[in-house]
């Protein structure tokens, strides 16, 4: 890659430029060259900082206004060359916001297509209404894009932060590609004033899916990404009930929800659009909902639930308190307030206006806002439809730009909801909202019909509206950003085979494409209608998207043929010890597949790969081709064992964290009744589940006291280092705890170490504990809620080869897991249990002795 041309548009007659308004003339566009140093152009001087390794490259560029009046600075361009790149490229078009098209096209001499309506409409969906003129015959992505051809692949991308918004332009020149990034601005520089632009980031490689993992940890590690919460699993009213949720739809759920928990291992239940009485006036509610706010969060709450609610919160109708109270404190169009979207059934006339959050009286209300929301209880928001904050409209404040408005209001909500509240954008410009949002929906809506409906599509924008197809197409394009920008959010899976249009095959595609992204998992269906196939797709659904997520850091999903047109062949997640593969059929036919599974996993073992969610019959031969007839928009979901030398299981209590959880929260708290269930269990009247039971069922522990326990647990020392050294070398990792699923989920997000874990159910019902075995073993003398040995039998059937190495420190549960490992570490009771019976283990004091063990013992392996 060479660097090429450095450029700015801006113009000189600021007064009458509002900040990111359609500029009314031409800009004044100078160049020069793109290299490192200072150099003066135009009204800038403009400093260069280059940081060049092997196959990238970042660029720092400081804009300094050197004359004595203000210029509105619109864009820096950064150009680049890819020589002799060849002619047969595609690229990503990568969408500007949540709903935003993005897939591969064909970089072709036509350019960017026409947009068959106005800037007023493309600005929903593009960061430009209208590209600059000199950008006829260019392609076009938003904030990063990524170009392959026979020769390899280059990325270009804007790390934004909240200052610029970047656009990428490609266009072929003869066997050369040229790549430019444009970090939009689009506001006044006053005399004398610095900008410091966000970071452009180039770079070449074989793999695109590689070159956008690389992308994306570089700005979430600049902006903050927050991609440490727990998977999230949850139910959401609106693919069921739309705009006309009632709150005894949302009650019959709950309970619903509560009966078939253990079935449903879900714990957030989210309320969507329809309980509002106006756009903007979010903590009143309509007829639908006579209660209020408050009493259905608390409901939600005793039934032992996270409880979630959708909120636009930059969106007001003419028809709320808030508009009539605040007009000025609405973004501007030309003549009055800027329209941010239309919405019949939000408005009487369908104009819905934006929320300028340049104000600090906007920052203050969103604080409050978003306070008031989780004072009533939730603890999980929607924020939907942000991006009208970011359109092209005057601002109060013309020198907070466009992604500063974003940023601006993100932050002031996250003020007002605390830190530990979970935020999900929606609807959101993607680049300025890394580290505002913990979740992001990457994709349009699904609905419950395959394509748009015929009625209902808008000319420019199908490819963004509500569709089940639509949305798969980002789940694919979008994987890379999982866990590195923040939780994907794939939107709501359906099961149901009433009220949707959706073909069985059709569902069961949603189903794999959210099961092999390892995104988050919320259904939206009439809990008691239903059935069992039904049910059992959304309980496999859950298990392997949770799989997937737990198998990395980071996301794992990679798209198949990321690049082609209409959308990515398929997706591969990886868990820790398996891969899961979606192929799917795009064409309205039947198609038959045929598919060198190798290719796609290089390392798979010596099972052959076993069918998920139903996926149809098919065939695999001993080279790895696997066929299979797909129905239209069918899929073959399909999990394929990794070849696995080495694999480790780790206790929880007192191994992986120095103090005993569930111990010490006995006796804490049930302190009086445990002397006489401790005599039954060592009389052997009790099992050390029945033990648990009768302790723990229903213990009256405040959350808020749960949680300052919690906060006092101290991991190992060694314990991060042993569950990066895993990953590091592709070993399976997992704890294996007889303690609780909540409790770990909860030291996880406090530690900031994320780890796989098997562990019994716990949540609160009424204000008390509930517990539930996860996999006893009825045939073990173990007796525990989760069998280790158990557990590491069923490994072992799928990973024959496999050395398995057990850690513990007790002697019960980790003496039964380590009579069925092949190598042991232990610590305290179990040690003398193993010595006692004259079995082999290796000792050790913290972790860090553990993957001194590992290194040596992995090092026997090779040989
Ligand atoms: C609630 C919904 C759901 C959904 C959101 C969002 O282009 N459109 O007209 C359009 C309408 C609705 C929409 C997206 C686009 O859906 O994504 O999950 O919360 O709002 O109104």
């Amino acid at each position: 890659m060479e660097p090429l041309r450095l450029g700015l548009r801006y113009s000189t007659d600021a007064a009458h430029e509002p900040s990111g308004g359609f500029p009314a003339g031409s800009p004044h566009w100078i160049e020069g060259p793109l290299a490192p140093g200072v150099q003066s152009l135009g009204p800038f001087s403009v400093a260069v900082a280059l940081d060049a390794a092997d196959e990238s490259a970042s660029l720092d560029c400081v804009v300094t206004n050197r004359t004595a009046t203000m210029v509105q600075l619109e864009a820096v361009v950064l150009g680049f060359r890819w020589a002799a790149a060849g002619s047969d490229l595609r690229f990503l078009r990568h969408g500007w916001q949540s709903w935003s098209f993005s897939a591969g096209r064909a970089l072709d001499d036509a350019g960017e297509p026409a947009f068959p309506s106005g800037p007023w409409l493309r600005g929903m969906h593009h960061a430009l209404g209208a590209p600059p003129p000199d950008r006829a015959g260019w392609h076009e992505s938003d904030l990063v894009s990524v170009a392959s051809g026979p020769r390899g692949s280059c990325l270009a991308g804007l790390l934004e932060c909240g200052v610029a918004t970047g656009v990428v332009y490609l266009r072929r020149h003869g066997d050369d590609l040229l790549v430019e990034v444009e970090a939009r601005f689009e506001a006044p520089l006053e005399p004398g004033a610095r900008l410091e632009l966000e970071r452009v980031l180039v770079a070449l490689g074989d793999d695109p899916n590689r070159l956008l993992e690389t992308f994306a940890d570089e700005l979430g590690a600049r902006a903050g990404a927050r991609t440490g919460s727990p998977f999230q699993a949850g139910w959401c009213s609106w693919y069921q009930f739309f705009g006309k949720v009632s709150e005894a739809d949302l009650l019959r759920n709950l309970e619903a929800l509560g009966k078939a928990r253990v079935e449903f291992p879900i714990d957030l239940v989210q309320l969507d659009d329809g309980y509002q009485r106006a756009i903007g006036d979010w903590l009143e509610t309509n007829e639908r909902f006579p209660r209020g706010l408050a009493p259905l969060a608390q409901d939600i709450r005793s039934a032992g639930f996270r409880a979630g609610i959708w909120l636009a919160p930059f969106c007001v109708v003419p028809e709320s308190r808030l508009f009539q109270a605040h007009p000025d404190w609405l973004l501007r169009g030309e003549g009055g307030p800027f329209r941010g979207l239309v919405h019949p059934d939000w408005a009487r006339e369908g104009w819905v206006y934006a929320l300028d959050p340049s104000r600090e009286e906007v920052g203050r209300h969103l604080l409050r806002l978003s306070a008031a929301l989780v004072g009533m209880g939730f603890s999980y928001l929607k924020l939907d439809f942000l991006y009208v904050a970011a359109m092209q409209a005057t601002a109060h404040d013309p020198r907070v730009t466009r992604a500063g408005r974003l940023r601006r209001g993100l932050a002031a909500i996250r003020d007002g909801a605390g830190d530990e509240t979970f935020l999900l954008g929606c609807g959101c410009p993607l680049g300025a909202a890394v580290g505002m949002v913990d979740g992001m929906r990457i994709g349009a809506d699904v609905a419950p019909t395959w394509s748009v409906e015929e009625g209902a599509r808008v000319r420019g924008i199908e490819p963004t509206q509500p569709s089940t197809a639509n949305a798969i197409r980002n789940v694919l394009t979008r994987a890379w950003m999982h866990r590195r920008l923040w939780l994907n959010d794939p939107d709501c899976l359906m099961v149901r085979h009433t009220d949707t249009k959706l073909s069985s095959a059709e569902l069961t595609s949603l189903a794999g494409a959210i099961a092999a992204s390892g995104g988050m998992v919320l259904f939206s269906d009439e809990v008691g209608r239903l059935g069992a196939e039904e049910r059992q797709l959304l309980r496999d659904t859950l298990a392997l998207a949770r799989e997937i997520d737990d198998g990395g850091a980071r996301g794992t999903a990679r798209a198949l043929e990321l690049l082609d047109a209409p959308a990515p062949g398929g997706l591969v997640g990886r868990s820790e010890s398996a891969a899961l593969a979606f192929l799917l059929n795009w064409d309205d036919q039947p198609r038959e597949l045929a598919t060198t599974l190798r290719d796609i996993l290089p390392a798979a073992g010596p099972l052959p790969p076993r069918p998920a969610l139903g996926a149809p019959a098919f065939e695999s031969d001993a080279e790895g081709v696997v066929r299979a007839s797909l129905a239209p928009h069918g899929s073959l979901l399909l999990r394929v064992h990794a070849r696995i030398d080495l694999a480790v299981f780790c206790d929880f209590d007192g191994t992986f964290a120095v103090q005993d959880v569930g111990s010490t929260l006995a006796k804490r708290h049930a302190g009086d009744r445990r002397p006489a269930l401790w005599a039954r269990l060592s009389r052997g009247e009790l099992n050390a589940w029945q033990y648990n039971m009768e302790l723990l069922d229903g213990l009256r522990l405040p959350e808020d006291e749960l949680d300052a326990f919690l906060r006092t647990v101290e991991l190992d020392p060694g314990a991060a280092t042993l569950v990066r050294w895993c990953e590091e070398r592709n070993v399976p990792f997992r704890v294996l705890s007889d303690g609780f699923d909540r409790n770990l989920d909860r030291i996880q997000q406090l530690t900031g170490v994320r780890f796989a874990y098997d562990a019994n159910r716990l949540w609160y019902e009424g204000g008390a504990w509930r517990i539930a075995a996860s996999a006893p073993d009825a045939s073990c003398s173990c007796g525990t809620g989760l069998c280790k040995r158990g557990r590491i039998r069923a490994f072992r059937s799928l990973h024959p080869g496999a050395c398995v190495v057990h850690v513990g420190n007790g002697r019960v549960s980790d003496l039964c897991g380590a009579l069925a490992a092949d190598v042991v570490f232990a610590k305290d009771s179990l040690a003398d249990a193993l010595a006692a019976e004259g079995i082999a283990y290796e000792g050790f004091a913290t972790l860090h002795d553990v993957v001194a063990g590992l290194e040596r013992l992995s090092e026997r392996l090779r040989r």
